[in-house]
């Protein structure tokens, strides 16, 4: 049984959802987890005997124009530390959190492994920004265990970063069957959302620029030219002013429901036809791999970890990014081709209960955890 600090954030988006997801798993096995952030994090709302929840307090203070996060971070770690005697510190997502569970290292007297999970924009937007550059370099080094969600973003990582002594171990991402798993849509809350058998396609994102969100309303607009069908958009974030304005233009209010910020997306893509992820970069795709759970075949973007979760022409299409006309000729045909529909719906759910199962994440976490405390101990 390892302590484990994790430290993630706690808002809607992909890392904090591993994280939490991971919790799980781990304090199934009989580990110990405590959890490290600014707010509960968002899927992490049941009940464990292992798991614990720290909240990093905020402090204002007159001269301080932005609240120092990374500083109170890294002195709750030592908290934590101290208080309940965590024996290894995971951080999803490079920065600020490798580096404040750096300075935590320096403030304790006792030496505790530190592993890093890379989830995507850490290391291709955030990392690779001038000003953070040479601090997610020195997160990548000071690492004693680093994980990648993908083959892809461990390759983009080393082209970026240079090669790193500690090496870069793959752990792809991972779904629960218990939460995500197909249902016969007659079974669902459907018709609510697409009366009279119209289709159901669906996008979940936080909104940012880098998931391309206009893109989804312009494959819509084309789709339900020629076919009834409705558009269901989950989550939020710093895009939607301008989804809502192109939904308005184009005359798609109708037709088009935004949901917002939901917990459980396991039961909307139960009931979808078709999940959309048009992104220009996604290191993995997370969303992606829950619709297929749900038996859901993907349209999406060629671009970093998706090919390595989506099977070209097996569980969805995949397409270079921003192109709409291919995308929406994709949805058109999955909509159109009952047979090929059943056969990727199948497919997909298949792929994703053998390919990505949980036990088999949990154990890889592991065995990184243990060959980090080993260089740790061989340090000292
Ligand atoms: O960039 C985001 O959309 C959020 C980010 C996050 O904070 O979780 O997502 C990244 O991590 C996810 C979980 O590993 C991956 O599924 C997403 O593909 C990845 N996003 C991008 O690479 C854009």
């Amino acid at each position: 049984m390892v302590k484990i600090g994790m430290v993630c954030y706690p808002t809607y988006g992909g890392s904090g959802v591993v994280a939490a997801e991971l919790g799980y798993i781990l304090g199934e096995r009989g580990h110990q987890v405590h959890f490290i952030s600014s707010a509960r994090p968002f899927r992490l709302y049941k009940y464990h005997r292992n798991l614990f929840f720290h909240e990093v307090e905020d402090v204002s203070y007159p001269l301080f124009k932005y609240p120092p996060y990374t500083l109170l971070l890294a002195n709750k770690i030592v908290e934590v530390t101290r208080q309940v005697g965590l024996e290894l510190i995971h951080v999803h997502y490079a920065i600020p959190h490798t580096i404040s569970a750096y300075l935590a290292k320096q403030m304790l007297d006792e030496a505790i492994p530190l592993v890093t999970t890379l989830h995507g924009t850490d290391i291709t937007l955030v990392g690779a920004y001038e000003e953070f550059y040479r601090l997610t370099r020195m997160a990548l080094k000071v690492s004693d265990g680093l994980t990648a969600v993908s083959h892809s973003l461990a390759a983009d990582t080393e082209t970026i970063f240079g090669p790193l002594s500690c090496g870069i171990e793959v752990v792809p991402n991972f779904v629960d069957p218990l939460v995500y798993f197909p249902r016969p849509k007659n079974d669902t809350e459907r018709e609510s959302f697409a009366p009279a058998g119209e289709k159901l396609i669906t996008h979940i994102s936080n909104f940012r620029e880098v998931k391309h969100v206009p893109d989804v309303i312009r494959i819509f607009e084309r789709v339900q030219r020629q076919i009834p069908c409705r558009l269901l958009l989950v989550g939020d974030g710093p895009e939607m002013g301008k989804v809502e304005r192109e939904v308005a233009k184009r005359g798609l209010k109708a037709r088009v429901l935004f949901l917002g910020k939901q917990e459980n997306v396991g039961e909307i893509l139960q009931m979808s036809d078709v999940f959309l992820l048009p992104s220009a970069q996604e290191s993995f795709g997370l969303a992606a791999l829950e619709a297929m759970a749900c038996g859901v075949p993907v349209v999406a973007s060629r671009v970093g970890g998706l090919p390595e979760v989506v099977k070209e022409r097996e569980t969805g299409f995949l397409l270079p990014a921003g192109d709409v006309e291919g995308m929406s000729a994709a949805v058109v045909r999955l909509l159109r081709e009952p047979e090929l529909y059943e056969r990727m719906s199948a497919a997909a759910a298949a792929m994703a209960l053998q390919e990505f199962p949980p036990e088999r994440a949990a154990k890889a976490y592991e065995k990184v955890y243990e060959e980090a405390s080993k260089r740790v101990t061989n340090v000292k």
